[in-house]
């Protein structure tokens, strides 16, 4: 059976540079997210029939995922979607606003970019603790702002993810120190309009 792997980031580590720094995308990509892929293998290993699903196939039916290992693949399984998922959410030449159908979708349910962006930030912010902040498509086809714990990806209830930014420390403390509503302001300017308009086209 074939492991999961770790993707490469697809830019170099010093691309997101001034907003996101090289140690802080070392340190992410090559020790954080690299554990999750580690001990996700760990962890199917005790049932190697699982390999034959993708990462994010494990989260969306997670009721059938054995109960020894579901918390397990919860987790590691999260982890190593929701890196994945945020690396392409980036990009070097990022930022500014959204356009196309993107874009209209964030007007007709926020009124503007900006009261969009204030909403998802204040999001982030409140959240207690590890986890993510998401935009997400839901069955109504809606948008909605939401926030998980820990590595807890919306697919496994149903919603598409289009924009997630990381909450956890070891996102922004190297650069940021405390200072998360910086950070949060700041990563608009790496945001990745082209490759959300593809996710919420699809
Ligand atoms: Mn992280």
């Amino acid at each position: 059976m074939e492991k999961y792997k770790l993707p490469n980031l697809p830019y170099g580590y010093k691309d997101l540079e001034p907003h996101i720094s090289e140690e802080i995308m070392r340190f992410h990509h090559d020790k954080h997210h690299a554990a999750y892929v580690n001990n996700l293998n760990a962890t199917i290993e005790k049932h190697p029939e699982l390999f034959e699903k993708n990462p994010e196939e494990l989260l969306i039916n997670l009721d059938e995922i054995p109960e020894d290992i579901k918390s397990a693949v919860r987790n590691n399984g999260g982890g190593v979607v929701n890196h994945s998922l945020f690396w392409r959410t980036m990009a070097p030449n990022g930022g500014g606003e959204p356009r196309g159908k993107i874009a209209e979708a964030i007007r007709k349910q926020f009124g503007n970019f900006n009261q969009f962006k204030e909403k998802f930030n204040n999001k982030g912010l409140e959240h207690f603790g590890s986890g993510w902040v998401w935009l997400v498509k839901n069955n109504k086809n809606e948008l909605e702002i939401i926030s998980t714990p820990n590595q807890d990806n919306p697919i496994s209830k149903g919603k598409k993810p289009l924009i997630l930014n990381d909450l956890w420390e070891h996102a922004y403390y190297l650069q940021y120190k405390n200072r998360k509503a910086d950070y949060l302001e700041a990563w608009w300017n790496v945001i990745n309009w082209e490759e959300i308009e593809k996710r919420f086209n699809n």
